[in-house]
């Protein structure tokens, strides 16, 4: 048998340049939530990519932001620790928005980790033009003088992946799989379904508080004698006037984030949910560390 290569490669870049998109169309799988909202991310998520020339293990992080609170400087410091750990980063810029100050920050503070190959990603080329695409290019190149290699891509429109993941492949170390060649991710079926309801809940809101959305899983519970599980979740939010926008005109918003969230976690559990949502309210959580500890960050 002709060997395989194995390793790590993280995705940085700013908030919303479409890092956890990539990460779910590489693996084939939802196995991160994404929205247009910036910071949707908040975990280091891993995505399992299996060829037979070998597995990549793709750790989806948060965007990289100027933390205004506690969970975003907790959330700049995780990505900081899953960069020391891998083989390669590769730094997401989107060819629809020109590179600033934000991107250059990221892109020099990968000095910090000599040990990665670093590929530049021109990110979202569905939605940019020619010219676009073009000086996007030039602007990533500049950036740095040791990218190892520097692609344009869409992830929406399954664009130059394989070239990506070939390419990165070949930057992995000699080694056999890391990960059981049969999981997309080594995520708990709990904090999957978590996500998928802040998913469902993070839809149509505005403002700040897409930030003060987090999810708690109560119980996941299959009811005997029937295809049937029961899923307790909080969604938690920071003020009284945010649980009612939640809830909405007679309870109309929740209803429909719990029936949206249900489609996505259905195929997950495979069988048919019944989704008990709680809206709950932890005043100011994100700056809060005892409250931060309880959520899990
Ligand atoms: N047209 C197009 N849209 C994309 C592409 N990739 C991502 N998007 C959109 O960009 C937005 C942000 O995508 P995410 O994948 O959540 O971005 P992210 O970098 O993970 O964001 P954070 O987790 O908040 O840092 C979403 O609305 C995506 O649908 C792409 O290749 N083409
Ligand atoms: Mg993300």
């Amino acid at each position: 048998m002709s060997e395989t290569r194995s390793g790590f490669v993280t995705f940085v870049g700013r908030p919303n340049v479409g890092k956890s998109t990539l990460t779910n169309a590489l693996v084939g799988e939802k196995v991160a939530i994404t929205s247009d909202k910036p910071q949707t991310t908040r975990r280091a998520i891993r995505g399992i990519l299996n060829r037979p020339a070998g597995q990549l293990v793709i750790v989806d992080t948060p965007g990289i932001h100027k933390p205004r609170t506690l969970l975003g400087q907790r959330l700049n410091d995780l990505v900081e620790q899953v960069l020391g750990d891998v083989d390669a980063i590769c730094f997401l810029v989107p060819a629809t928005e020109k590179v600033g100050p934000g991107d250059r920050r990221i892109a020099a503070s990968l000095d910090g980790y000599p040990r990665a190959r670093k590929v530049a990603l021109v990110t979202k080329t569905d939605i940019a033009s020619r010219e676009q695409i073009t000086e996007r290019l030039l602007e990533a190149d500049a950036l740095r003088e040791d990218w190892a290699a520097v692609i344009p891509l869409s992830a929406v429109a399954g664009e130059q992946l394989d070239v990506l993941a070939d390419e990165l492949l070949a930057m992995m170390p000699v080694g056999p799989a890391l990960y059981a060649d049969d999981i997309a991710t080594d995520e708990s079926v709990s904090d999957r379904i978590a996500e998928i309801i802040r998913e469902a809940a993070l839809e149509g809101v505005r403002d700040e508080l897409p930030h003060s959305i987090a999810v708690t899983i109560e119980d996941i519970a299959p009811r005997a004698d029937s295809d049937l599980t029961d899923v307790f979740a909080n969604i938690v939010v920071e003020r009284d006037s945010q649980k009612a926008i939640i809830i909405g005109h007679k309870g109309s918003r929740l209803k429909d984030v719990g029936a949206r969230a249900r489609a996505g976690i259905e195929p997950l559990v495979g069988t048919r949910v019944f989704l008990s949502l709680r809206v709950r309210v932890a005043k100011e959580w994100q700056r809060d560390p005892k409250q931060l500890g309880r959520l899990g960050f």
